[in-house]
């Protein structure tokens, strides 16, 4: 049983302030954090299987190639260590190293967290069923609630997964927050392993969000859908349209809603009337992609040295070691 962070039917009110505050902005914003509902975390596992979508295939190729090297970093001695996993979803690629550590009788607890209790109750129970025997702490709950509880439990040695480019949906400024906060929770010694989306060909990270089955824009107009339901609104979802753009300058994909008439929407719980005009956008996502030189300007920023890094075939995605 994995314990829900509030009951499956209450509506997070972290939802109902980001749509009251960031409607009422100009231009308009969600937050892709709230993409994540039942049907958001399947649209996205589908994303990961579409062909443009490279990230997935990328991250899965470096850790499968590297399995033994990364296990070696992650065990300097034999003392065991919690595998926490912020993010974890459904675990795809993570499964690659469970399987393996499994396997190689590595002594170590693996702790997925994830704000989807769907996602993370699916990763639970395959755990449970593919390897018995490893010790599983899975947890409901925001990244940093969970990992301040965790230290606070148990003083084992942290090697901490943030895969999948998730780092991406941060600003730069709310990157450098992120590894901040992580180095205040953990001990000297403790890894935390980051998988980046390189900058690359303009038109290969524009494909990756645009792809042909319409995947990319089912997610983004999900988030609608989700506020429709949660919230008793109106959204008409033919009447919104998806838009990305990719900018080279400053590695930023950005995601949009395109409202494709004027029209008003009305969000009865909130008791709001939003208007929006013809072409007026809504800013949902911004999936960063970064340069060497910043990922070891982050490290450096924050308090970590870069102990290990590694790349798929066609460069096009790095898994880096940041040491405590
Ligand atoms: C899960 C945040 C890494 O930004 O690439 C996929 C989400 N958005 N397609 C990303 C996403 C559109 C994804 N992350």
């Amino acid at each position: 049983m994995v314990e829900p962070l509030a009951t499956r039917n209450e509506v997070d009110p972290a939802l109902i302030e980001e749509v009251r505050t960031g409607l009422l902005k100009t231009p308009k914003r969600l937050s892709s954090r709230y993409f994540y509902d039942a049907e958001g975390s399947r649209i996205f596992q589908a994303i990961m299987h579409a062909p443009e979508y490279y990230l997935t295939r990328s991250e899965y190729e470096i850790l499968d190639t590297y399995k033994t090297n990364l296990l070696d970093l992650f065990t300097p001695d034999s003392r065991p260590f919690e595998l926490v996993e912020l993010g974890a979803g459904d675990g795809l690629k993570t499964k690659i190293l469970l399987s393996f550590f499994d396997q190689q009788r590595v002594n170590f607890t693996y702790a997925p967290i994830d704000i989807s209790l769907d996602a993370l109750e699916g990763l639970a129970a395959d755990v449970r069923q593919q390897w018995p025997r490893l010790r599983l702490n899975a947890r409901h709950d925001d990244y940093f609630n969970a990992l301040e509880q965790l230290s606070a439990e148990t003083n084992s040695r942290k090697v901490v997964l943030f895969l999948g480019s998730n780092v991406g949906n941060f600003t730069p400024e709310e990157a450098i927050t992120f590894y901040q906060q992580l180095h205040d929770r953990l001990q000297p010694g403790d890894l935390v392993l980051t998988g980046f989306d390189l900058q690359k060909h303009p038109a290969v990270i524009h494909a990756a969000y645009n792809d042909r089955q319409g995947l990319t824009r089912a997610f983004n107009l999900n988030l609608l859908r989700r506020i429709n339901r949660e919230l008793d609104a109106n959204f008409d979802l033919a009447a919104f349209d998806h838009y990305e753009v990719y900018n080279p300058e400053t590695g930023e994909a950005r995601s949009y809603l395109v409202s494709q008439k004027a029209q008003m929407v009305e969000i009865k719980e909130l008791e709001m009337s939003v208007p929006f005009d013809y072409g007026e956008i809504i800013h949902t996502e911004i999936s960063r992609k970064f340069t060497w030189p910043q990922i070891e300007q982050l490290a450096q920023t924050t308090g970590f040295s870069v102990t290990g890094w590694f790349t798929d075939c066609k460069s096009y995605f790095a898994d880096v070691i940041f040491c405590r």
